[in-house]
C-alpha cells in the first residue's frame, strides 16, 4: 500500500521544502511526479538518493493511475486552474496557496485543530502561514476562556515571499537596489505584506482576520492585524493581545499551551525566529496580563514559516488522509 503524489511547483521553496519534510516524515511513498511550469521542467531534483526529472505541469499531468494525491505550492493562478482538474480526476488536493481557502466548500486546516474538518473532501486548504503559527496558540486560549478579540502584529521573514525576497534582503544587504520589495528590506521594516485594499488594510492582513475566523469556525470573533516585514531571512514572529470573555487562570494557561499538541511553551526566557528555524512547533513565551484591559493578554509566538507556516502543515494534512482514508 503505497502513497503515490505529486508535488505542483516543486522547484520553489515551499515545494522543495515538501521533499525535506516528506523525507522526515517516512510516509510509505510509492510514485513521487514532481510538475512546475514550462521553465523548471527538466531540472533534476535528489530524493532519497534518486535523482527525479521534473515535468512541465498540464491539463494532461492529472493521471489518477500514476499519483491520487497531490501538494500544491505554485500560486493562487495556478491552483485555480489545475486543483479542479485535479479533483475532477478524483485526485486529492491539499493547496498551499490562498485561492481557495475561503470557498465555504473548501475545509482550510490546521491538523491540531481540526482534522476532522477534512472529512472525504478532495480539495483542502492550507492556511496562511501567519495564521498557521498564531492560531494555534489562540486556540488554546480560546478553549478555555472564549476569545473576543485578537489583535496581530507580525514581524514576517522574506522567506515568506519566497526565494524572491530572500535574495531582495541578500541584496539590499550589500547596497543593491530592491529587486522585489516596494521598499528598501535591509535594515528596514515595512508595514506591507501583499496589495492594500480599499480599506488600507493589506491582503496579507484581510487573511489573517477571515482565515481566523474560519478555523475556528465562529464569524463573530474581532481578529485585527499589523502584517510587517521585517528583515530576517527566515522565522515569522507574531505579537498577539487577546481579550476574553472568561477571567484568565495564568496558571491554568500556562499548563494548557505547554501540553498542547504542536506547541513549545517557554516559560522562562523567551523564543525567537532564529529557535525556531528547522522543525514543525510553535514557540509560545512571554504569557503576560494586559493590564490596561479586563479579561486581556499578551503573547508572543514564533515558527519556521516555510514548515509550520507551509510545507509541514500540509504533510501533515496529507498524513492525517493517508491514515485515516487507506
Ligand atoms: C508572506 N504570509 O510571508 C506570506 C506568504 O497566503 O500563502 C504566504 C502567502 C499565502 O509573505
Amino acid at each position: 500500500d503505497k502513497l503515490n503524489l505529486a508535488i505542483v511547483g516543486a522547484t520553489g521553496m515551499v515545494g522543495r521544502t515538501f521533499l525535506t519534510v516528506l523525507e522526515e516524515m517516512n510516509l510509505p511513498l510509492g510514485n513521487l511526479v514532481l510538475l512546475a511550469s514550462e521553465r523548471s521542467a527538466g531540472q533534476k531534483v535528489l530524493f532519497q538518493g534518486n535523482e527525479i526529472k521534473v515535468e512541465e505541469l498540464t491539463e494532461g499531468s492529472f493521471d489518477r493511475e500514476r499519483f491520487q494525491y497531490a501538494l500544491f505550492s505554485a500560486g493562487g493562478s495556478i491552483s485555480g486552474i489545475y486543483a479542479p482538474v485535479a479533483t475532477r480526476n478524483g485526485i486529492t488536493v491539499i493547496d498551499n496557496s490562498s485561492q481557495w481557502r475561503m470557498h465555504e466548500e473548501v475545509p482550510l486546516v490546521i491538523p491540531e485543530i481540526n482534522r476532522k474538518a477534512i472529512g472525504e473532501h478532495l480539495l483542502i486548504s492550507n492556511p496562511n502561514c501567519s495564521t498557521i503559527q498564531s492560531v494555534l496558540p489562540l486556540k488554546v486560549i480560546h478553549d478555555l476562556y472564549q476569545v473576543e478579540r485578537v489583535a496581530y502584529t507580525t514581524y514576517q521573514a522574506v522567506s515568506g515571499s519566497g526565494q524572491k525576497g530572500v535574495e531582495d534582503l541578500l541584496g539590499t544587504r550589500e547596497g543593491k537596489a530592491p529587486s522585489f520589495y516596494p521598499k528598501i528590506i535591509s535594515d528596514n521594516c515595512l508595514p506591507q505584506i501583499d496589495v492594500f485594499l480599499e480599506d488600507g488594510y493589506t491582503k496579507e492582513e484581510q487573511k489573517m482576520i477571515e482565515e481566523t475566523r474560519k478555523i475556528l469556525d465562529n464569524e463573530k470573533m474581532k481578529v485585527t492585524a499589523t502584517c510587517v516585514r521585517v528583515p530576517v531571512l527566515n522565522g515569522h514572529s507574531v505579537a498577539m493581545n487577546v481579550t476574553c470573555k472568561r477571567e484568565i487562570d495564568y496558571e491554568e494557561l500556562a499548563r494548557a499551551l505547554a501540553s498542547a499538541e504542536g506547541i513549545l511553551y517557554y516559560e522562562t526566557d523567551y523564543p525567537t525566529a532564529r529557535d525556531a528555524a528547522g522543525q514543525d512547533q510553535v514557540l509560545v513565551g512571554r504569557l503576560r496580563k494586559d493590564e490596561s484591559l479586563h479579561n486581556s493578554l499578551h503573547l508572543w509566538c514564533v515558527a519556521d514559516n516555510v514548515r509550520k507556516g507551509a510545507a509541514s502543515n500540509a504533510v501533515q494534512i496529507l498524513k492525517s488522509i493517508w491514515e485515516e482514508r487507506r
